[in-house]
């Protein structure tokens, strides 16, 4: 089968140019000016079909670096399956995502790994990989680390926030990071400090506090830039490089530009939330069905930050000036009734996340159409750095010849809304309900299959296959 994309605009990110893509099978084999005849034939005649991209972007299809699909998280589990949350993933112009496999505390590494396995493989419309949660450092844990790249898992990780479920202290860090440097492993940090938010959090219960807005007072900017910088320094004198995953607060972004001055190998991330929703918003949010707790649709981790305080706009330019190197979603859905429901009368009960894997390229594409990125930038932060980061560029994240042929057409014209009527993601709502988005997904090719096309899907379940990844190609 192959396929012909026409007339569109092709972005990668090192430039725009007006081409024609041939696709044979699952991969790119030519990129061609239009009415080339290098090929030697009238590719349009020829091709098995053709897509008519004029006046459309043609894009390298996006990379979610940070999903979590039926993560177990307070008493429940996250409401995406791994066929929901990819096909939801696929409507959004998303073609690979990256899940985090689950070492709860107490299990061996490959027995999460291998349920994690067991979850995603047969279910996935697109392409997947995972990173390795570690949670719990100890021989047997450390050794399995070891084992983890001939896997194609080359990133792992842990928390500093989270006691008694997931975390780490500091000389299991240290331990775990002395791992990493030894085996070429990115090490993800989690970068908030738990056992003093926990603290935080009993006295603003004890004190009757305990609507959703409370969840963000009790995770203050303060300790997200303390455990940044202690994960920098950590990774430092261990040699590590590191990347911290989800960064919301503007001084935590001051300490990675500051290491990365400094020549330190230290990367950010931040996610659709942090660049446009507040704390302030959570606050205002009310609703007849949840009245305050009506909030509880943006309790998340690191939380909503104080728009008053400018932490949107930094994360913004971080963007622009590469101080953040890539946006992931963090997505983890669950639904208000039955899920977040679970904390109302005490914050610490609600589980935390905000579902977005299907709306990252249109919330990053608003950057665009108000000025903020460029277009090659764009497709830098959702496609390209992430596919570099955890070594899967050249098959994924790029519009070449030998690549696979993920490919977003994406038509910058005609305002939509998005909404828990208009989504995919399975929620009972969306923390995204009403915002409006310039620009839109025509069509995405997964592998070489047309999975979204005409308003529909036509993907299924089973065609996205593991991705074993390569080394960070970022580690030096
Ligand atoms: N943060 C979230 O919001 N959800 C899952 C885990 C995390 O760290
Ligand atoms: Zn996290
Ligand atoms: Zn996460
Ligand atoms: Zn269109």
């Amino acid at each position: 089968m192959t396929i012909l994309i026409t007339g569109g605009t092709v972005v990668n990110a090192t430039g725009t140019v007006v081409a024609d893509v041939l696709i044979d099978g699952e991969k790119v084999v030519a990129v061609v000016l239009p009415g080339s005849t290098a090929l030697g034939a009238d590719l349009a005649a020829t091709a098995d079909r053709v897509i008519d991209a004029t006046g459309k972007y043609v894009v390298p299809g996006g990379v979610d670096a940070h999903t979590h699909m039926e993560l177990p998280f307070g008493g429940t589990a996250a409401s995406d399956t791994f066929e929901t949350g990819t096909t939801a993933a696929a409507w959004g112009g998303t073609t690979t995502i990256v899940d985090f496999a689950v070492q709860k505390q107490g299990e061996r590494v490959q027995d999460g790994l291998e349920a994690w396995h067991k979850r995603a493989a047969g279910n996935c419309a697109i392409d997947y990989a995972f990173h390795q949660i570690i949670g719990g450092v100890d021989d047997d844990s450390l050794a399995a680390m070891r084992t983890l790249v001939d896997e194609g898992i080359t990133s792992y990780k842990m928390f500093m926030a989270y006691p008694g479920v997931f975390y780490a202290d500091d000389a299991q860090i240290l331990r775990a990071m002395q791992v990493a440097r030894d085996e070429g492993l990115l090490t993800m940090m989690h970068a908030e400090n738990g056992p003093a938010i926990d603290v935080l959090a009993a006295q603003l219960v004890a004190a009757g506090k305990t609507d959703p807005y409370y969840h963000g007072l009790a995770r203050p900017w303060q300790l997200e830039e303390e455990a940044t910088h202690r994960a920098i320094m950590l990774a430092d004198l261990t040699g590590a490089p590191l990347y911290v995953v989800h960064v919301s607060a503007k001084q935590a972004v001051a300490q990675l530009a500051a290491a990365r001055d400094a020549g330190k190998n230290v990367f950010g991330e931040t996610c659709p939330q942090y660049l446009y929703l507040s704390l302030e918003e959570q606050l205002g949010a009310s609703s007849e069905e949840w009245g305050a707790f009506e909030g509880a649709k943006w309790v998340c981790s690191t939380p909503l930050r104080a728009r008053a305080e400018g932490h949107q706009d930094a994360m913004w330019q971080a963007l622009r000036t590469n101080d953040l190197q890539v946006v992931s979603t963090d997505h983890c859905p669950f639904c208000m009734t039955d899920q977040k429901e679970l904390g109302r009368g005490d914050f610490r009960a609600i589980p935390n996340g905000i579902g977005s894997v299907e709306h990252r390229m249109d919330l990053l594409y608003q950057g665009v159409v108000t000025g903020r990125l460029s277009l090659e930038r764009w497709v830098e932060l959702c496609s390209v750095t992430p596919a570099r980061m955890f070594g899967m560029y050249g098959t994924k994240g790029v519009i070449q010849p030998g690549a696979d042929a993920d490919i977003v057409v994406y038509d910058p014209a005609g305002l939509t809304t998005l909404g828990v009527r208009t989504h995919h993601m399975n929620m009972d709502h969306s923390a995204w309900e009403g915002v409006e988005i310039d620009g839109h997904v025509d069509a995405v090719l997964s592998r070489g299959e047309v999975v979204v096309d005409d308003g529909g899907f036509h993907g299924r379940a089973g065609h996205g296959r593991f991705v074993k990844r390569g080394l960070s190609q970022y580690l030096v």
